[in-house]
C-alpha cells in the first residue's frame, strides 16, 4: 500500500500555516511534534462532554472522564505490549519518569560505591537525574564512550559493567546525532549479570515500533508530546515485580489506601505512584494519538522517514561546508549537521525567514558538543508527515543561505 502522504498532512491543521509569508516546513519534530486533528477533537470532546476529576467521584461525567483516562492506559499499555495495565504510569513526560526512577528505586538500591551506567550520547534528561543520585548516595556515573561517526564504541560497554554496576540507563535513539543503539542486545548483556536497565526512548517511540516485552526492559520512558500528542503527559513502564518493590515518589491524594495522621497506606499500582490530579485530557489525548498511528502503522511510519532521511541525508552530503553530526550506521529521521562559517543559531534564525523550522542549540546534550568540539548544531528532524519537497526546500535554504554567507 502506498503512504498516504496528503491524507496524513490533511490531518495535522497546523501544516497549513503560513510563517512568514512561505508554507510551514516543520522539521523541529524531535523538540516536539505537531498534533493531528483527531488529537485536538479529543480535547475538545473532553471538556466539551466527558471532563470531571477521575477516580474520585460517582457521578456520571466523573466516571466517563475515568473510563476513558483508563482506556488510554490500556492503549498504551497495548502500544508498547506491556504484560498489564499496571505497569504504566502516567507521568509528565521522560524527564519526570526518569527523576521517578532515580529517586524511588535508585534510592531504595543505590549505595556509595555503587554505580550507574549511561552512555556518551545521553540528553541531559537522562544524566542529571542520575548525578543527583550520585551525589544524594554517593554512587558514581560511569560513561559508554562513543566513536566520531556517533555509535557506542563496541566493547566497552561489556568492559564497564561489573559487580557495582546498579543500573544502566540508556538512551535507544539520540536527539542530537540520531544514532540508533542496539538496547535489545544491551539488555540481555546487562541481564546476564542481573542488572536492571532504563530505556530512554523519547526520541525512538514515534519513530520505531516498541515492544517492551520483547525488548525485556525493567523500565522505558517516553513522552507524549514526541507522539503526536498533548504535552504535559508521558509514561513510565516499569515491570511489574520491579514498580511494585518500589517505594512511592510523590504522596498526595490517589496515591493512598488509608490516611491516619500516624500513618499512611498506599494504593496498588498504578495509582501508588500517580499522586494528585493528573492531566486527564492530555492523558485522553494520548489515547487518540495512538489510535491514529496505529491507524497508519508504525512499519509504514518508519520506511516513509528512513527514506526522507536517506534523502535528505544524501544531498546534504553534496554541500561543501556542511558537515553531518552523527553518521551511525543506524539512525533515525535526524539530521544535525554544521556549516563552516555561519553559527548554528543564524542558520536556525536564517532558515525560519524561509518559512523552515529547525532547532538550533546544544540540544540538552552539552557533553555531544563537547565531543564534537562544536558550540551547537543546526538539527533537522523528520516526521511522518513530511516529505521530500520539503527537504529539498531545506537543501535549497542550506545552499541560498551559504551563497550569501559563507
Ligand atoms: N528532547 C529535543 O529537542 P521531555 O522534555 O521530558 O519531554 O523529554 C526529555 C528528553 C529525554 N530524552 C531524550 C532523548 C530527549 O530527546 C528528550 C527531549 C527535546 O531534543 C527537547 S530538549
Amino acid at each position: 500500500m502506498t503512504y498516504p502522504i496528503e491524507n496524513i498532512r490533511a490531518d495535522f491543521p497546523i501544516l497549513a500555516e503560513k510563517i512568514r509569508n512561505k508554507p510551514l516546513v516543520y522539521l523541529d519534530n524531535a523538540a516536539t511534534c505537531q498534533k493531528p486533528q483527531a488529537v485536538i477533537d479529543s480535547i475538545v470532546q473532553c471538556y466539551s462532554h466527558s471532563y470531571a476529576n477521575i477516580h474520585r467521584g460517582v457521578h456520571t461525567l466523573s466516571i466517563r472522564a475515568t473510563d476513558q483516562f483508563e482506556a488510554a492506559r490500556n492503549k498504551v499499555k497495548t502500544f508498547i505490549n506491556a504484560a498489564s495495565d499496571k505497569e504504566i504510569i502516567f507521568v509528565r513526560g521522560a524527564t519526570e519518569a526518569i527523576n521517578l526512577v532515580a529517586q524511588t528505586y535508585g534510592k531504595a538500591n543505590v549505595q556509595a560505591g555503587d554505580e550507574i551506567l549511561i552512555t556518551a550520547m545521553e540528553h541531559h534528561a537522562n544524566i542529571v537525574p542520575w548525578q543527583m543520585l550520585c551525589e544524594q548516595t554517593g554512587a558514581v556515573l560511569k560513561v559508554i564512550p562513543i566513536n566520531t561517526q556517533g555509535e557506542l564504541i563496541a566493547g566497552e560497554f561489556e568492559k564497564l559493567l561489573n559487580d557495582k554496576t546498579k543500573l544502566v540507563a540508556i538512551t535507544q535513539m539520540s536527539n542530537a546525532l540520531g544514532s540508533i543503539n542496539p538496547v535489545k542486545a544491551m539488555i540481555a548483556t546487562a541481564h546476564a549479570k542481573n542488572i536492571p536497565v532504563l530505556i530512554d526512548g523519547a526520541q525512538a517511540i514515534p519513530h520505531i515500533a516498541i515492544d517492551v516485552q520483547d525488548l525485556d526492559c525493567d523500565f522505558y520512558v517516553f513522552s507524549g508530546h514526541k507522539l503526536y500528542a498533548p504535552a504535559g503527559v508521558g509514561v513510565l513502564y516499569g515491570k511489574q515485580a520491579l514498580l511494585e518493590a518500589m517505594p512511592p515518589y510523590q504522596g498526595g491524594g490517589d496515591m493512598i489506601r488509608t490516611v491516619t495522621f500516624e500513618k499512611s497506606t498506599y494504593a496498588g499500582l498504578p495509582h501508588k505512584f500517580e499522586a494528585g490530579t493528573p492531566a486527564i485530557a492530555d492523558v485522553i489525548g494520548l489515547g487518540a494519538a495512538i489510535d491514529y498511528l496505529t491507524a497508519i502503522g508504525m512499519d509504514a511510519i518508519a520506511a516513509h522517514e528512513h527514506e526522507l532521511l536517506s534523502y535528505a541525508t544524501e544531498l546534504a552530503l553534496q554541500i561543501k561546508g556542511l558537515h553531518i553530526i552523527g553518521e551511525a550506521e543506524h539512525k533515525g529521521a535526524i539530521l544535525s549537521f554544521v556549516l563552516d562559517k555561519i553559527h548554528p543559531h543564524d542558520i536556525g534564525t536564517m532558515l525560519d525567514s524561509l518559512g523552515i523550522a529547525v532547532r538550533a542549540g546544544h540540544h540538552c546534550a552539552m557533553p555531544v558538543m563537547d565531543f564534537y568540539h562544536v558550540p551547537a548544531t543546526a538539527r533537522a528532524s523528520f516526521a511522518m508527515y513530511n516529505t521530500k519537497a520539503e527537504v529539498d526546500v531545506l537543501i535549497k535554504g542550506i545552499r541560498d543561505l551559504i551563497a550569501m554567507f559563507g
